[in-house]
């Protein structure tokens, strides 16, 4: 029974990987005469080991020959193992052993070397590396552009990347962010910086030195990065400002040709396409009878029309039947877009404005104001004591009067003229105007007077002028001579007098 377990065991160390407790590697230091030492790193499956439980042995024909953990180097933030190895024989095999503590698995290195007496090797910059799969050892650059800079052209030699430069590396010469491919598992420096591709910042004003170092860290090789104003397309502009250095027709001082999905110029503010509008209706204010404008987008293929706060429509025409700002965005097959406004007004809304003339006031709402057939609110003309309403100055004689169906602006003046009261106890019955007066002298009957004819005498007590049956209220004194008249107006009971004078 004891005999099978020790062959087991012995079946297990001879695979390359065996699982187990960490191993107590110990030499008895005081057999050997010689040493070499090592500054290594471990790497198992492509993954370099960092813990501090990880260790490395050392054999020759199966004899422990120096071991080590793990130990972190803040300097460079890794993990390396120090040790030394003895033997009393130059030019030894000597080969590894790997602990790795995380899967708890002693892994077979395929890393040799032969002894040779006080030799070191390794680095905390550039260690030995001890792996159980041979780790590359190339250190070249494969590609190497710039975040945002697009398909640059560029020329990668054995030891030099030239880059021409185009109008993004050209704004952004100090602070490039380079994104690059290296040899597998080799790493780029810049100095002893380590530079991760995509995150870093580079000034390429002039050329830069770098280094890849392989990913068995023998090979450090240097490599030269610089950026190159050139005129490719031979168009009289280098590429820093030649925004498509490939194409002649291309260049900053080229023409803008619409819908060809190029931007010729080099001017993204020159656009592609261009936005416009056409006004079929041909007014931009909406009234009473234009109550629709309708316009049409020009320029591109796709159509989206805003009102600043919602999409309204997205065909090339559109009806607006509400004041406002309206912007269309128009986008050509190239995929370009601009955009173009127009700005519609509204007069559907008008005033209504009511003044008086010297001898009265307006009792109402003035101005008002109204939309489209519409009616206003009614407005009195109102005369002051010894005045009397004649008429509005658009010839109406209604009061109060109320404004309807309204389709403009009415702006009008009451006018009022000098009456003379006609009173019987104090309380005024009629009212005589004009006084003085030409031609017609008119009669307005209040507080329920009622005309029951007239006489009109002149100085001299002689009747002039006289009606005792119409009851009328326009006498036309433009016959009588000027001077100072006497008016009796009878009534149902008596008769009221009062003076006026003929001009
Ligand atoms: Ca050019
Ligand atoms: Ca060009
Ligand atoms: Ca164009």
């Amino acid at each position: 029974m004891k005999t099978y377990f020790y062959n087991i065991l012995a079946l297990i160390l001879l695979h390359t990987s065996a699982f187990g407790q960490a191993p107590n590697w110990q030499v008895n230091e005081s057999q050997y005469q010689y040493t070499m030492s090592f500054a290594a790193f471990l790497n198992v499956n492509g993954t370099t080991l960092s813990s501090t439980n990880d260790k490395v042995g050392a054999f020759v024909n199966g004899e422990l020959r120096g071991s080590a953990n793990l130990l972190y180097v803040s300097s460079t933030d890794r993990y390396l193992a120090y040790f030394l190895v003895f033997a009393n024989t130059i030019n030894e095999t000597i080969d590894f052993k790997i602990y790795d503590s995380v899967n708890n698995q002693i892994v077979n290195a395929t890393t040799t070397i032969n002894f040779q007496i006080d030799k070191h090797y390794g680095n905390v910059f550039q260690a030995f590396g001890i792996a159980n799969t041979t780790l590359s050892n190339q250190a070249n650059i494969l590609d190497f552009s710039f975040d945002g800079a697009g398909d640059v052209n560029k020329t990668i030699t054995s030891n030099k990347v030239t880059i021409d430069s185009n109008v993004f590396i050209s704004q952004n010469i100090i602070d490039l962010n380079a994104i690059f491919q290296l040899s597998p598992g080799a790493t780029l420096y810049d100095g002893t910086q380590k530079i991760v591709s995509g995150s870093n910042t580079f000034n390429f004003t002039n050329s830069k030195i770098l280094k890849v170092l392989s990913q068995d860290e023998t090979i450090l090789k240097e490599w030269t990065v610089e950026v190159v104003i050139v005129d490719r397309d031979s168009d009289g502009y280098n590429s820093d400002i030649d925004c498509d250095d490939s194409n002649a027709t291309i260049n900053p001082g080229a023409t803008e040709i619409l819908n060809n999905g190029l931007d010729d110029d080099c001017n993204p503010l020159t656009l592609d396409v261009l936005a416009g509008i056409t006004n079929e209706t041909g007014t931009t204010i909406l009234n009473c009878s234009t109550t629709a404008v309708s316009v049409t987008a020009t320029g591109g293929v796709i159509y989206s029309w805003y009102d600043g706060l919602s999409e309204l429509g997205t065909e090339a025409n559109f009806l607006i039947t509400e004041p406002g700002n309206y912007t269309v965005t128009v986008t050509n097959s190239s995929g370009f877009s601009d955009t173009a406004s127009i700005t519609i007004t509204e007069n559907t809304s008008f005033v209504l404005a009511y003044t008086a003339n010297t001898g009265g006031i307006i009792i109402g709402t003035t101005p008002q104001t109204v939309r489209c057939y519409e009616s206003g609110s009614s407005v009195e003309a109102i005369p002051n004591t010894g005045y009397v309403f004649i008429d509005w100055s658009d010839g109406l004689t209604t009061n109060p009067r109320t404004d309807t169906n309204i389709d403009k602006d009415i702006s009008v003046t009451a006018n009022f003229d000098v009456a003379l009261d006609v009173s019987e106890f104090g309380i005024t019955k009629f009212k005589i105007y004009p006084n003085p007066v030409d031609n017609v002298l008119k009669i307005i009957t209040v507080n329920n007077g009622t005309i029951g004819g007239y006489e009109i005498f002149d100085a001299l007590g002689r009747r002039v002028l006289f009606d005792l049956k119409n009851n009328t209220n326009a006498i036309d004194v433009s016959t009588l001579y000027n001077g100072v008249y006497l008016i009796k107006i009878k009534t149902d009971k008596r008769e009221l007098t009062a003076r006026f004078i003929k001009i």
